[in-house]
């Protein structure tokens, strides 16, 4: 009876520990995704997630359409932006080399415009 009562015992501690490390990593696993998503703006309802976002030189930007309509992110002025026509859930990245203030927009809908502070 002691023994068993023992073996049940030591289960136990066993599975508290089994659950803690699962979920030490769980939060490891979503700060981390955080920090991915971070420069990633997602394109929904004819609109940029993040208007303006700031990054670090040679940092990279995705853009994602969530879209059914096709969007682009085109440069306001130079190409430094000039992506194809994104269909839905298609990307468009790029990194910034150079220090700046990035004006964009779609070029087939004039109302969607952002800004990528470079520094
Ligand atoms: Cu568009």
């Amino acid at each position: 009876m002691k023994k068993s009562l023992l073996v049940l015992v030591v289960i136990v501690l066993i599975l508290i520990g089994i659950s803690s490390y699962i979920f030490t990593q769980n939060k490891q696993e979503s700060s981390k995704v955080i920090n991915l998503d971070s420069n990633k703006i997602i394109i929904n309802n004819f609109a940029f997630s993040e208007q303006v976002i700031n990054i670090k030189v040679n940092d990279k930007v995705t853009w994602t359409n969530k879209d059914i309509a096709q969007h682009t992110i085109t440069s306001d002025s130079g190409s430094e932006l000039n992506s194809e026509r994104l269909s839905q859930d298609q990307s468009y990245s790029h990194t910034f080399n150079t220090p700046g203030i990035y004006y964009y927009h779609c070029d087939l809908h004039l109302g969607m415009k952002g800004k990528i502070i470079v520094s």
